[in-house]
């Protein structure tokens, strides 16, 4: 490392001391904590990214957002070229950087990662890190450590891209890496143009006015429904009618009984929805629009919602494309050669079993990963259609190269001799599909989009979707406890491997219940041990819950709430 550089980090890294007492780890999404502790992490993620930006010579992204976490969290993740989370890999060397004490020990520990990882700190290159930050009040003071901590890489740049869902910071990067038109103005245009394809290609006698009835959305009082309300009447030109709630402009509190996370884990209506909204289509956001998770309310009298989770969404996407197939294998085959296109599904432990049991039945392959984008992502790859979603509303499609190609190449023989033929209308709907899903991470906004085109191309209300399967009963608690740490999990997190005893007490438990299933995990964003129960009523699944979440108290020992 030269001497300017040596020298510039042991300035700038001087006024960021870590946290005192505080041990960061880049968990299941960056790095999450109070923002008030947070500058310094901020910062030295700052230069991390200009490290991915200099090994992977492309461009990257460094998001401020702690998405539904309450708002006196922030936090910090990095979006790869391909707008995908950071590299696995690379945790570890983010977790020696957060946690280095002083000033001298940071330069080291960069210094030997630059060198580990064969990156020249020479000045040589320039690269370019785009940074995005949700509404949190915290986010422009952060933005500025984020700053500080690129400008520190000598040839790393920041270009701040302002107020941003997190989806479209990782969209934007990875359309800047393609060569592609990558602002704000893109995205939207993108995925209002394949949403128009969509709805251009519904076929004549789906239409059903409970469908054609706007849509009710509850922002979070984030940035996705900031951008909602801003971009709304271009979806009314498209025929999408939104009335959004909870833009925070009102002056409601981020996620605070607003959200996805609120409205899938408490299954009680958002503030500012009541028996006035009985029996009508409505959708909620998380704080940085990554999360979508639908609900109508269920009776006139009271708060309580029957909710269409991500678990839902997954089967409506996996329906509809399976739909699509099918269609596209009925053409004439002399038009050239068919492609095995391999469809497959990814859940979490989460995922309601009724549902994985209904995909299932549909023929779909099901494969399960532990919590966390970054491992369904990865799963999902393997692919050439890879459909994954998290029952907290977390999810997304992912198409193969390859089949993308074979599926370019079909739609051209089919458009020069059978134009306008069924098979032709599937080849389209699926390359908008395409289009409009973001590839790069799951993105509430564009998950809405094709949720909405596929119930008009179905036909469906969201009563007739609810039906695809019935839940089975759940409850969903967290817990204080010492150190979540002390569990450690295996098997995509069904078992618990530590502390010794406790899975076995988690088993005796959940035999006393019919149909009972039960787990418990570290939360990679929150410190709390989360507790998963499921039950043949909805009683049982609270009993199952309330008395492993003893368990762990008396396992773990209770902690600070
Ligand atoms: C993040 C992750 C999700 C995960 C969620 C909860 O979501 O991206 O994959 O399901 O945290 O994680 P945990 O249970 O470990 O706290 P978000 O929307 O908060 O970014």
């Amino acid at each position: 490392m030269k001497e300017e550089q040596r020298s510039l980090l042991l300035r700038s890294s001087s006024q960021f001391p870590p946290p005192e007492g505080v041990k960061l780890s880049y968990g299941t999404s960056g790095f999450r904590a109070d923002a008030g502790i947070l500058q310094s992490t901020v910062y030295r993620v700052g230069i991390l990214a200009a490290l991915r930006a200099l090994k992977t010579e492309s461009v990257i992204g460094l998001m401020i957002t702690a998405s539904h976490n309450e708002v006196s969290d922030n936090g910090v993740k990095i979006a790869e070229p391909n707008g995908g989370m950071l590299s696995q890999h690379w945790e570890p060397f983010a977790d020696a950087l957060a946690n280095a004490q002083t000033p001298e020990h940071l330069l080291q520990v960069v210094d030997e990662f630059a060198e580990s990882e064969g990156i020249a700190l020479d000045g040589a290159k320039s690269v370019d890190i785009l940074v995005g930050r949700d509404t949190r009040p915290s986010g422009s003071s952060l933005l500025e450590a984020a700053k500080l901590g690129i400008g520190s890489v000598i040839g790393a740049v920041a270009l701040d891209m302002g107020i941003l869902t997190t989806p479209q910071l990782h969209w934007i990067v990875r359309a800047r890496n393609n060569g592609d038109k990558a602002s704000e103005i893109d995205y939207f245009e993108q995925i209002s143009s394949s949403f128009r394809c969509l709805m251009d290609l519904i076929p004549s006698g789906s239409e059903s006015n409970e469908v054609v009835d706007k849509l009710i959305v509850d922002g979070a009082n984030g940035v996705g429904g900031q951008k909602l309300q801003v971009y709304k009447e271009v979806l009314e030109l498209n025929g999408l009618v939104i009335e959004v709630r909870n833009t925070g402009l009102e002056g409601g509190v981020l996620n605070e009984g607003v959200g996805a996370d609120f409205v899938q884990k408490e299954k009680v209506v958002p503030h500012g929805f009541g028996s006035q909204d009985f029996g009508s289509r409505c959708a909620s956001l998380d704080g940085d629009a990554d999360r979508l998770v639908y609900f109508t309310v269920l009776s006139e009298s009271g708060n309580k919602i029957e909710l269409v989770d991500g678990d839902k969404i997954l089967s409506l996407f996996a329906v509809f494309i399976k739909e699509q197939l099918s269609i596209l294998k009925n053409r004439d085959t002399k038009l050239g050669d068919d492609y095995p296109c391999c469809i497959g599904v990814v859940q979490t432990a989460y995922a309601n079993g009724a549902s994985t049991d209904f995909l299932k039945q549909q023929g779909l392959e099901v494969a399960f990963t532990p919590t966390g984008v970054k491992y369904l992502h990865e799963k999902a790859a393997q692919y050439d259609i890879g459909i994954y979603f998290e029952a907290n509303g977390h999810g997304t499609i992912l198409f193969s190269e390859l089949f993308l190609s074979w599926l370019e190449a079909t739609n051209n023989e089919l458009s020069s001799v059978s134009k306008g033929s069924e098979q032709q209308k599937a080849a389209l709907r699926l390359l908008a599909v395409s289009k409009l899903i973001n590839q790069a991470v799951g993105d509430a906004l564009s998950g809405m989009l094709l949720v909405e085109a596929i119930l008009r191309h179905m036909g469906w209300s969201i009563h007739r979707w609810n039906e695809l399967y019935h839940d089975l009963p759940s409850r969903q608690l967290k817990v204080k406890v010492v150190d979540r740490t002390a569990v450690v999990t295996a098997n995509a997190e069904t078992e618990v491997v530590k502390p010794p005893g406790i899975q076995e007490a988690i088993n005796a438990e959940t035999a006393n219940y019919p149909k009972g299933r039960c787990f418990i995990r570290p939360s990679g964003t929150e410190d709390v041990i989360r507790v998963y129960a499921e039950a043949s009523a909805q009683d049982e699944a609270d009993r199952l819950a309330k008395s492993v979440a003893n368990l762990v108290d008396k396992f773990l020992g209770v902690g600070s709430s």
